[in-house]
């Protein structure tokens, strides 16, 4: 019996997962100047995003966000009302 109702929710998570589509954006960020702003932005990131990693000394931020409920806009509108200038990345072309 436990194992049923354990296997029917490692179905609902792969379920949604699956409906979810996860997108990641990359970003420049600017104005960070130590761990407390990479915190910061990673806190206030963490609601809209599944991962988030934001590197202060790089100005380098990631973050994995479902592209049904979050816009890419609304992230970098979230790093800016913190404090920073966030710019999105564009990914390297591959060699
Ligand atoms: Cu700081």
């Amino acid at each position: 019996m436990k194992i049923g109702i354990i296997s029917f929710g490692v179905f609902l998570m792969t379920w949604g997962f699956l409906q979810a589509e996860p997108q990641t954006i990359e970003m420049d960020i600017e104005g960070m100047t130590c761990s407390a702003c990479s915190a910061i932005i990673k806190k206030k990131l963490s609601p809209l995003c599944s991962e988030v990693s934001v590197d202060h000394k790089s100005g380098h931020g990631s973050c994995t966000y479902e592209s049904e409920k979050v816009t890419q806009d609304q992230i970098l509108d979230v790093v800016s009302s913190a404090g920073y200038k966030a710019t999105l990345e564009e990914p390297e072309p591959a060699q």
